[in-house]
C-alpha cells in the first residue's frame, strides 16, 4: 500500500511530461528530474532523506525545445549519474552533464528526426554496448 509522501504535490515547470530518478548529488538519496515540456526545462527535485523533495532547481534547455522524455545514466564515465532529454522541437538530444552536486552543464546533439516516434511520442533507451561501463542513447 502506498502512502502519499509529506508536501506533495512538489512544484516543477509547466506541463511534465516524464520523470527519471537517480542520486544527481551523491547523498546516497534518490532524487527526481522531470522534463518540462510546456517551459522546455528540466526540474531537479532532491531529495531530503526524510521522503521530501526540496523544490525547484530549474535547468534550462533550448527555447522550444519541448523535451518529451528524459533519463539518467553516467554518459561520461565519471561515476557521476547525468541528464538526457529527447527534444523534438529542435531535433535534438541534450545530455545534461551533472558536476555531482547536481549542478549541470548542457550540451546538445543533433539527431534529426530519428527523435520523433509516432509523430508525438519520443523514447530514449539505453543500450550497453560491447563497453559494460559505458552508457549509449540510442
Ligand atoms: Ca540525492
Ligand atoms: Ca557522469
Amino acid at each position: 500500500m502506498f502512502t502519499e509522501a509529506p508536501g506533495i504535490p512538489y512544484s516543477v515547470g509547466n506541463s511534465p511530461i516524464a520523470i527519471t530518478a537517480a542520486d544527481l548529488n551523491g547523498d546516497g538519496f534518490i532524487d527526481i528530474a522531470t522534463a518540462n515540456v510546456g517551459t522546455s526545462d528540466v526540474s531537479i527535485l532532491l531529495n531530503n532523506r526524510f521522503e521530501i523533495f526540496s523544490p525547484g532547481k530549474t535547468v534550462p534547455l533550448t527555447i522550444y525545445s519541448f523535451p518529451f522524455d528524459i533519463t539518467s545514466a553516467d554518459f561520461n564515465c565519471d561515476g557521476i549519474p547525468d541528464l538526457a532529454t529527447a527534444n523534438p522541437g529542435t531535433d535534438n538530444v541534450s545530455v545534461l552533464t551533472n558536476n555531482g552536486a547536481a549542478q549541470f552543464s548542457v550540451t546538445n546533439f543533433p539527431v534529426g528526426t530519428l527523435c520523433l516516434f509516432n509523430g508525438f511520442f519520443v523514447i530514449i533507451l539505453l543500450i550497453r554496448y560491447n563497453n559494460p561501463h559505458r552508457s549509449d542513447i540510442q
